[in-house]
């Protein structure tokens, strides 16, 4: 018997700051502040705004609001306009920008098509991150026959994005065996009419036939849709069918198409999972039919303001926090900022002073001037809206001297009563953004508030001195402009306290995406470290190659033009006798304009968790808009005490991770035990070139083709990448994930927190006459340790199975005890009473169950089918019909790992059985 996967799922993605803070705010129904973000990268196209204007999100109101039956509708949008465009008397922009935009605009640098799609990898439910259109989807109306009228693209985006519900078409998991027997097409609802035809095929000889192994349509054989028909439904299937207008319901929503739908929302219509939103939730239907059409402006950035306002209170000296302070701030000026950007410095304790108003960086003399100006201090009471009204009075020293779209980065240590309420309109109402860095234990609890409010990032470093959580929090503020190039990539962040003589050693990997304004920095307590650094060619670097400075405790060498690409390695040992703090961060830029660097992104399910939710740590590793797959993503959590957890995060489909090879490695963090902020951090290393890329997952269907009148039209095909730009060279990232709040966690943690995760792997196939499973294991606590035992159970209907688990008939398995979770599980067994034969369908599914007893939720349906082709297969050899017994032919067994399957990859495993013909039974093929 052999088995494989005969479908390869890949997903998709991008880069920017992976946090849905989107700032769009529903107000009796009309969606206000809807932001789409041109890229910087694209050259100015008049065509791209008036079509986005007139043409979209008009059509997209009314579509919506339809679709919503006379709920919701577009109120208004910003179009963020990118500085290179000629100026046009454009509104300037407030909090909103490019990275965190609902909808941006932008070139894929490998073209493969103009698929519009979502950035979606949370749970059902759940918001997604942004949605994709390419320039050419918005300007080249040939498009329009292949993905439908934009603004019916926009509302199957939009559900995405905003409600978390699924694809019910799989490009990859195009077919499934009903329960009928018959080859479906993965589609809702299942009434649409269609064909079966040969990709890029006209004419005749394009009808599809089944392929003997698998018994569904061979590859390249598409469904080519009716276009004419009745059927309202369903948009998140096809939404361009000119009648289609409604989401698929409880009635139409077909249950077995193997799609994202199913899996994730545990086999709910979409119009369900949407009806239970809050959206919808909190906005009755309306009789009145005239919504206004939607208001759009346009506004255009300038360039960047940012003002650093300091916390210089009494308590900065304690744990060297104002030292630290010093060193991290000059990392900021020194190599974060980019060139073209105005710098100003205001203190506060007390009250605020202002150390430098702005500086524009047009070259290194300005960056040594304002570095010159950090002096450690440490004295005096905390206001922190004092600091803020000062910021906010440097901020305006621009040309139109106004707040609006500047930035505020916020470090502050200290409690303060009155902050933010007492100034918490002035910052609203300054259209300014502000990233807050809280320092320490005690640092006040209103300062993500204000982040999150005007769609800054948010930090937290603990006390902990060999950590460099300070230095990882200022070098990750974003750059918000979606100019990647100018975007800092750190490389490596470490630090530990090394006794004398010890050494911090390691290796990283410069890659070709990046190496210009490269910087190795070295910070130290004491003494300048030995420092022993190594490129690629054999040429080393020593601490006389470093620029000391005895102010900041830090050594940097900055890498001219192009850093070499391969291992550098590095050994930095403390010379002194007694022991110190030592760490290394390197960071670069882009080496080349058109070609985006690989980057991490990481953050937790939410800011603030309430236990008992299980944290999520997410990291996604993307170029550009493609997904890394194949590397080693470590999460580091820091308690408030400075106690880490290390993660490996994964990318395997089970558990925390809900799909595979997508490029979000996932994990649950559940060994927490304090209340309070928590600080997440990332490391991705590549040694080998295992690293690869794959395409964006959650793409509007791209449809092969119409069938009109009994006419077949094919649409053109889409362009397809070379293989061996896939590859990822060897490299290495870190980067902050930014903080979060845990709260509820009681002082006594019980012993069993968590029941085991569900189980979503199932796969059943018939092998002769038994059944033969398998599964990822799950563990004690979700997806860690080791469950006690299963519950699975069996059905002939797909539906029972479902919607009454307990009910189903129990299959005795335990004679397998639960591996530790993650390990791969096989359990077979012949069926009692139940006869194995040609259009056999059975359906399967299990339970885990742990130590304290309890259960985990249901897992996916696996279906085995049995279905023999009727005409054998030209290569099979004839059968003999010799009376002496048996020959053996060859026969297909249908494995649909699920109905449900799988979909990020996986999906379903095909298998041939070789088995005894049965001379008296010829009907019995097993
Ligand atoms: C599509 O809808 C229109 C209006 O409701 C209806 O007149 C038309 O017959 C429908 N098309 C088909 C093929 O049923
Ligand atoms: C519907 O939403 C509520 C609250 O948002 C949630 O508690 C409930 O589980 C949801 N129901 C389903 C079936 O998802
Ligand atoms: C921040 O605080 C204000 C006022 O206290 C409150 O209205 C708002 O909902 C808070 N925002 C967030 C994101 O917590
Ligand atoms: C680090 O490297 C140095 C020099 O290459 C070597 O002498 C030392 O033993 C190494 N230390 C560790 C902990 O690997
Ligand atoms: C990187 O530096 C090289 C020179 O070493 C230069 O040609 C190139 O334009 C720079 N790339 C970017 C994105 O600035
Ligand atoms: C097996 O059943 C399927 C439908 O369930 C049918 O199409 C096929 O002809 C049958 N095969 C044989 C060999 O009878
Ligand atoms: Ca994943
Ligand atoms: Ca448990």
């Amino acid at each position: 018997m052999t088995s494989r996967d005969i479908f390869y799922f890949f997903v998709l993605f991008h880069m920017l700051s992976l946090s849905s803070s989107s700032l769009v705010k529903l107000n009796n129904g009309g969606y206000q502040d809807i932001v789409i973000a041109i890229n910087s990268g694209i050259p100015e196209n008049p065509q791209i705004i008036e079509n986005l204007q007139v043409n979209m999100m008009k059509e997209a109101s009314s579509y919506l609001f339809s679709a919503t039956k006379n709920r919701l509708f577009i109120k208004s949008v910003k179009i963020l306009i990118p500085l290179h465009w000629k100026k046009n008397n454009y509104l300037k922009t407030r909090t909103e920008s490019y990275d965190k935009a609902d909808v941006i605009v932008a070139t894929p640098h490998l073209k493969n098509g103009d698929d519009p799609y979502t950035l979606q990898y949370g749970q059902c439910g759940e918001k997604g991150i942004y949605i994709h259109f390419t320039p050419d989807f918005l300007v080249d109306d040939k498009l329009l026959s292949v993905y439908g009228a934009r603004g019916r693209v926009f509302v199957h985006e939009w559900a995405h994005l905003r409600w978390g519900v699924f694809d019910e078409y799989n490009s990859l998991s195009p077919f499934y065996i009903a329960s009928s027997g018959k080859i479906e097409a993965t589609r809702c609802p299942i009434g649409l009419k269609g064909v079966y035809n040969k990709e890029q095929c006209t004419g005749n000889g394009c009808k599809c036939s089944e392929n003997i192994e698998t018994g569904l349509y061979e590859d390249g054989c598409v469904y080519v849709p009716e276009k004419n028909v009745a059927s309202k439904q369903s948009i998140m299937y096809l939404q361009a069918l000119p009648n289609v207008s409604e989401f698929c319901d409880a009635q139409s929503h077909n249950t077995e198409a193997p799609n994202l739908q199913n899996r994730m929302c545990n086999y709910r219509s979409t119009w369900d999972v949407i009806m239970n939103s809050t959206d919808i939730q909190s906005t009755p239907a309306t009789s009145n039919t005239n919504i206004p059409e939607p208001t759009i402006t346009l506004h255009q950035a300038s360039d960047r303001v940012v003002t650093l306002v300091s916390d210089v209170s009494g308590s900065m000296s304690s744990s060297k926090r104002d030292e630290r302070l010093v060193q991290a701030a000059e990392v900021f000026i020194m190599q974060i900022i980019e060139a073209g950007s105005s710098v100003g410095l205001v203190e506060f304790n007390g009250a605020a002073t202002v150390i430098s108003p702005l500086v524009q960086i047009i070259t290194d003399a300005q960056r040594q001037q304002l570095k010159g100006l950090l002096v450690k201090k440490a004295s005096g009471g905390t206001n922190i809206c004092a600091g803020i009204r000062k910021g906010f009075e440097v901020n305006k020293g621009t040309k139109d001297g106004s707040t609006y779209g500047t930035e505020i980065v916020l470090l502050s240590d200290g409690q303060d009563g009155n902050f933010p309420r007492a100034c918490y309109d002035e910052i609203i109402n300054s259209g300014a953004i502000i990233h807050v860095i809280a320092l320490g234990a005690s640092a006040a609890s209103g300062l993500e508030n204000i982040s999150s409010e005007t769609g800054g990032a948010k930090f937290f470093a603990t006390d902990n001195i060999s950590a460099t959580g300070l230095i990882d929090a200022f070098a990750s503020i974003p750059s918000r402009t979606g100019d990647i190039s100018q975007q800092t990539i750190q490389l490596e962040s470490t630090a530990s306290t090394l006794t004398s003589r010890d050494c911090l050693n390691g290796t990283i990997f410069i890659d070709k995406t990046v190496g210009n304004n490269t910087f190795f920095l070295v910070t130290w307590q004491s003494a300048v470290p030995n420092i022993n650094l190594q490129d690629p060619k054999g040429k080393v670097y020593t601490a006389v190659n470093f620029k000391n400075d005895n102010t900041a405790k830090s050594s940097r060498l900055e890498i001219p033009g192009t850093a070499e690409t391969g291992p550098w390695h590095y050994s930095i040992c403390n010379g002194l006798s007694s022991s110190q703090a030592i760490g290394i961060i390197v960071t670069s830029k882009a080496a080349n304009r058109n070609v985006p660097p690989v980057v991490v992104n990481a953050h937790m399910n939410q800011d603030t968790i309430n236990y008992p939710k299980p944290p999520v740590v997410y990291a996604s590793v993307s170029q550009g808009f493609l997904a890394v797959i194949n590397v080693k993503v470590t999460a580091i959590i820091e308690d408030v005490n400075g106690k880490t957890e290390t993660l490996e995060l994964q990318d395997n489909g089970a558990g925390a991770d809900i799909a595979k090879n997508d490029g979000i490695y996932s994990q649950y963090f559940t060994s927490f035990s304090v209340n309070g902020r928590y600080n997440l951090k990332v490391h991705v290393v590549s040694r080998q070139k295992n690293g690869h890329l794959v395409l964006p997952q959650n793409r509007a269907l791209y449809i092969p083709g119409y069938v009109e009148d009994g006419v077949i039209t094919m649409n053109p095909p889409r362009p397809v990448i070379n293989e061996e730009e896939l590859v990822v060279d060897p490299f290495s990232r870190s980067a902050s994930g930014g903080s979060f709040l845990m709260s509820n966690i009681p002082t006594r943690l019980p012993t069993d927190i968590f029941k085991p995760d569900k189980i979503t792997d199932l796969e059943a196939r018939i092998v002769d006459t038994s059944i033969v499973l398998a599964w990822t294991a799950t563990g004690d606590e979700l997806d860690k340790g080791t469950a006690t035992s299963y519950d699975l159970r069996m059905s002939i209907n797909h539906k029972d199975l479902r919607e009454n688990f307990a009910g189903a008939t129990p299959v005795n398995i335990s004679s397998i005890s639960p591996q530790e979770a993650g390990n791969r599980e096989t359990f077979s067994f012949v069926p009692e009473d139940v006869v194995i034969e040609n259009g056999t369908i059975l359906f399967f599914a299990l339970v885990a169950i742990d130590k304290a007893a309890k259960t985990s939720d249901v897992s996916n349906i696996a279906q085995a089918a049995l279905i023999i082709p009727s005409e054998p297969a030209p290569t099979t050899e004839p059968v003999g019909d010799s009376s002496d017994g048996l020959n053996i032919t060859t026969i297909t067994v249908i494995v649909c790992s699920s109905v449900i399957v799988i979909c990020i990859i996986i999906s379903i495993t095909t298998c041939i059985v070789s088995c005894q013909r049965k001379k008296k039974n010829p009907e019995l093929r097993v």
